[in-house]
């Protein structure tokens, strides 16, 4: 009952980037070899993950997204190469890829906005794209206990208050088998690492891709802990002012969870007059 109350409430208010099951790491549990040195999370904690999905012979997992309105998620543009609209779908409320689970719903997508600049500025650059999902109600997504939006940051949003960062996602567990998808959704807690320190010669300063100023490097540069393939388009999610905000969409990397190379994601704050103005065009 007091739950309801809470879910009305949250819904009544719009409140973004809040969650009803929380989930605190205990730095002490053994890490399992999930996301890249993650844990298993208590279904409902990341209830604005989505699952993205591509019909290539079948429906399969193809990527991560997360959800910042009834009818609006966020993902890599990199996850749209190649495919059509009709050839892909969204998953709200998912949490183990081989079951059903109790709050899932699948929603089509009926209008997709790519960054202008996608790969402008070399080959992974301006990864970030919006998805209008296709509701039979105008409405869209229904928000419960298990799916919730997250906050988008303003341009100005100081990233760096935040002290811990969660990443998210059903990808490859082992960075030499992309096909070692998790089937319950991981999480890893992640440093945000500097532009400077992330552009240092033993980094990924002098290498094909430059890092931008439109880019966010994040992970351990001991390596262990990091996204891999299948969790790009996935929320980095921090924690800022008691409110989880989209601070970053998971886009590429030297492999994954190597030494001295993090994993670099989409900076959202970058871009937060884009996706202000996308938004609205789409929801209106
Ligand atoms: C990928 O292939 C990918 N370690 C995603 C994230 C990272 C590397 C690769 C970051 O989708």
């Amino acid at each position: 009952m007091l739950r309801l109350i809470v879910i009305l409430i949250l819904d009544y208010l719009e409140v973004c980037g809040t969650r009803l099951i929380n989930h605190f790491f205990n730095q002490h549990e053994w890490p399992q070899p999930k996301i890249i040195g993650g844990y298993s999370t208590p279904y409902g904690a990341y209830p604005w993950q989505v699952e993205l999905q591509a019909n290539i012979g079948g429906w399969e997992h193809h990527c991560g997204g997360a959800l910042v309105s009834e009818t609006i998620a966020l993902t890599a543009a990199h996850c749209l190469k190649n495919l059509k609209k009709s050839q892909l779908r969204i998953l709200v409320g998912k949490h183990n890829l081989s079951k059903n689970d109790k709050h899932e719903k699948t929603y089509k997508i009926q209008k997709i906005l790519v960054h202008p600049d996608f790969r402008k500025d070399g080959p992974h650059s301006h990864d970030i794209a919006v998805l209008k999902l296709h509701s039979a109600n105008s409405k869209g997504v229904r928000f419960d206990s298990h799916v919730q939006p997250i906050c988008l940051p303003e341009y100005h949003t100081n990233i760096n208050e935040a002290n811990w960062c969660t990443v998210t996602g059903w990808g490859a567990q082992k960075q030499d088998d992309m096909t070692s998808l998790s089937k319950v959704l991981q999480a890893a807690s992640v440093h945000l690492i500097d532009l400077e320190t992330c552009r240092h010669d033993d980094i990924y300063g002098g290498r094909h891709q430059f890092i931008l100023d439109s880019m966010l490097c994040a992970g351990n540069l001991e390596g262990g802990v990091d996204a891999c393939g299948g969790d790009s388009g996935g929320p980095l999610a921090c924690q800022i002012n008691g409110k989880f905000v989209l601070t970053g969409v998971v886009s590429w990397g030297d492999g994954c969870g190597k030494k001295n190379r993090p994993g670099v994601y989409t900076r959202v704050s970058y871009y937060a007059d884009w996706l202000k103005q996308s938004i609205f065009e789409l929801e209106t």
